[in-house]
């Protein structure tokens, strides 16, 4: 898979050398680049945003440097993803079609947004995705893009070498994860659930269904059909 990802803070990317992901590149399942969106500026000033038409506080990404920087990367068969507060959840369920696209661009956002004639220009040739990591507001999407990075490229195979491992999980059954335990036994007086040393495979794969219907209905109602 190839990543490229486009922001005025390119060095927020540094992390994904060290982390999760310099495994995958060394391994040669993902290979990202970065690029700095003032690069594909014309003035002297470098400047990528302007004020709002219709008025407002703040400031909106101009769409010149966008377009320049985004015909230069994108090819045929890319998916454009662009963080905003206003776009789809992010979701397992979209980390696992991510993980299916053999070319990812990010387009990192700032000030109040990117001007919305990229996003629709861009919608008429490629795969154009706006996505909310959460309903909260972040100062930019850079820190979501790091995290639908960290959650997609996991997902490819051969990652950490053993797909076993992602079968599991809960999220794709749409429930919270049960509790994990290791040594020892007991910690602080407070003692390992007995069925997980029993050896009885069946009651612990009972038990731990148990514990993640129980905490998905009271920290999670909203994931249980009733
Ligand atoms: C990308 C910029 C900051 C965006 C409010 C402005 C008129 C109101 C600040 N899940 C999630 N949360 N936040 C983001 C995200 C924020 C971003 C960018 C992603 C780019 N910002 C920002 C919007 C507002 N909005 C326009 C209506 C304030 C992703």
């Amino acid at each position: 898979m190839k990543i490229d990802i486009v922001s005025i803070f390119p060095s927020y990317f540094d992390v994904l050398e060290l982390s999760l992901l310099g495994k995958a590149a060394k391994n040669k399942l993902v290979d990202v680049s970065v690029h700095d969106l003032r690069d594909a500026t014309t003035d002297v000033h470098k400047s990528v945003d302007d004020s709002p038409f219709g008025g407002g506080a703040g400031m909106v990404m101009s769409p010149e440097p966008w377009g320049t920087m985004l015909d230069g990367l994108l090819q045929e068969d890319s998916w454009l993803i662009v963080p905003s507060p206003a776009g789809q959840l992010f979701t397992q369920g979209l980390a696992t079609e991510l993980s299916g696209a053999s070319h990812l661009v990010f387009a990192c956002g700032r000030y109040e947004g990117i001007d919305q004639r990229v996003i629709d220009h861009y919608s008429t040739t490629h795969r154009v995705l706006e996505v909310s990591l959460g309903d909260y507001v972040l100062n930019g999407g850079e820190v979501a893009v790091l995290a639908m990075i960290e959650a997609t490229v996991r997902l490819l195979p051969g990652f950490m070498g053993n797909p076993d491992s992602l079968v599991e999980e809960s999220h794709e059954k749409g429930l919270l994860e049960y509790p994990s335990y290791t040594k020892p036994r007991s910690w602080r007086g407070l003692e390992v659930p007995e069925v997980l040393l029993s050896g009885n495979h069946e009651a612990i794969r009972a038990w731990r269904e148990e514990q993640s219907q129980e905490r998905t209905q009271r920290v999670r109602p909203d994931l249980v059909e009733d």
